[in-house]
């Protein structure tokens, strides 16, 4: 036994000494700054041609000069490419040495260590116990949440969202949310389930929770791509697309960011079913954006507010991304995530980016905020959650519970924004009704910080910080 153990000792040296490397056991995220064409050009060719994943950006055909690139590489192409970025002069910084540890930590769960403090919505999910938290959670609240089945997805599995709904009413409006549509975005489900938590848990307890569903309905798909998000969980963890089979093709899946009509598979998409933006073989060829666009068709007189949550790079962005042209409310929309940001950074001190999608990223035709923008929703908006790049894809879950209340507080300030526009007018004509009951709290509330110098640029001495704390209301339901 002993003289097994030096021998594995031995080999496990001989590897190390063969590389020089420590590291060179696992698989790797690599951040490369092309500082020449050249040099972005053999990019290119390194991550169409060797085994990798691109993080950042999504496409080689993105990859520029001065432009980070961050690069996952499994350890059997790790020496290769290592060697090839040294023989071409480029220098490499290791942003994450072992993704594998952190996968298990993303994966590890809890109902297996009963001894672990950390709550239900501070973890991920398999796709099965977020099927059974919807389930759950409509059954504990019945008096608030419904459950749709909007459609299914391309292996059959039920596009399930959420109806958060205080009171019925004619005419009420209505927010929608959805989650997931980019399988390895895990951050983004966990935050629907984080919303809805918040929402069931803060409602007549937080003043814009409450202002915010006494004026409208919210609907949360948590997974948009289910069959996507499984296989991340069973098979791939960097998968990002749905897994529907092409005619034509090898390769599975197809971005369903790039499926719907508003500009479809113009420059910024693909027609290639082997590119991580495919397009689809036709706008909505997908069950999955087939489902979200049909709902959102015949609910387009009373959703006003699209919001689609995607991780990372923390943006807020609005349309258009499927052309440098600007959206007739582009005022509005970039007064709202400009106020947005500006909260996430005074709550919790983190920079997001904001603006048009198509000048803050890049030119991404196909996507659904366009599509909504186009349908008539005016208010349209994706966000990139947590990380920059530290983490990435594999943000851990000590991570969830900032991420998410920095997105709570935008989707917050936007919806109480949009609430302020569409429907003030009425409410300053209805002087005897309930409505204005609510603007005189919603007014009331909606500028805290008006007495106050914001000069400080944090949160003031005794000023309520939107925290939430999810331990409080842990998941008891497996
Ligand atoms: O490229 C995308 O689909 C989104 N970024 S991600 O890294 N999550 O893939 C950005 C979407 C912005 N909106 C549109 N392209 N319409
Ligand atoms: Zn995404």
């Amino acid at each position: 036994m002993k003289a097994l153990l030096i021998l594995a000792v031995l080999m496990n040296l001989e590897g190390l000494l063969k590389t020089g490397d420590c590291t060179h056991t696992h698989d790797q995220v690599l951040s490369i700054t092309p500082q020449t064409q050249e040099q972005a050009e053999l990019l290119r060719n390194v991550s169409t041609q060797y085994e990798t994943v691109l993080w950042q950006p999504v496409s080689p055909q993105y990859i520029k000069e001065e432009d980070p690139v961050h690069l996952f590489v499994p350890v059997n192409s790790s020496e290769t490419i290592k060697d090839l970025l040294q023989k071409h002069g480029m220098t490499h910084e290791v942003l994450l040495a072992n993704t594998n540890e952190l996968v298990e930590m993303q994966t590890r769960n809890d109902s297996t260590d009963p001894r672990s403090s950390s709550s239900y919505y501070e973890r991920y999910h398999s796709l099965e116990d977020i099927y059974y938290w919807i389930n759950k959670t409509s059954q504990d609240h019945s008096d608030m949440v419904k459950v749709v089945l909007i459609g299914s997805s391309y292996e059959k599995r039920p596009l399930y969202a959420l109806k958060l709904s205080v009171e019925e009413r004619p005419n009420k409006k209505a927010i929608w949310i959805d989650c997931g549509i980019h399988a390895r975005e895990w951050v983004s489900p966990a935050f629907c389930l984080w919303f809805v938590q918040y929402s069931l848990s803060h409602y007549k307890h937080n003043q814009d929770i409450t202002n915010i569903l006494d004026n409208m309905d919210v609907y949360v798909l948590p997974v948009m791509n289910p069959d996507g998000y499984k296989y991340t969980w069973t098979t791939n963890r960097m998968w990002r697309k749905n897994r529907s089979y092409s005619k034509d093709s090898f390769c599975v899946g197809v971005d369903l960011n790039r499926n719907f009509d508003a500009n479809w598979c113009t420059e910024g998409a693909s027609d290639t079913p082997c590119s991580e933006i495919y397009c689809g073989a036709f706008p909505e060829s997908e069950p999955e954006s087939e489902a979200v666009a049909n709902f959102l068709r015949s609910h387009k007189d009373s959703v006003q507010l699209y919001l689609s949550i995607h991780s990372y790079s923390q943006m807020l962005l609005f349309p258009y991304s499927c052309t440098l042209e600007e959206a007739e409310n582009h005022n509005d929309l970039l007064a709202m995530v400009q106020e947005a940001a500006q909260k996430i950074k005074r709550y919790y001190r983190n920079t997001y980016k904001y603006g048009a999608g198509a000048k803050t990223i890049y030119l991404a035709p196909g996507g659904s905020d366009d599509w909504a923008y186009n349908l008539g929703i005016k208010y349209s908006f994706t966000f990139e959650l947590q990380d920059r790049g530290r983490y990435g894809f594999l943000l851990p879950p000590s991570h969830i519970s900032k991420a998410c209340n920095e997105a709570l507080i935008a989707v917050k300030t936007i919806a109480l924004r949009v609430i302020e526009k569409t429907q003030a007018p009425q409410l300053s004509a209805c002087f005897h009704t309930r409505f204005c009951c609510l603007q005189d709290h919603y007014l009331l509330s909606f500028h805290p910080e008006a007495s106050q110098s914001s000069a400080s640029g944090g949160p003031h001495i005794g000023e309520d910080v939107p925290q939430f704390n999810s331990n409080k209301v842990s998941f008891s339901g497996q």
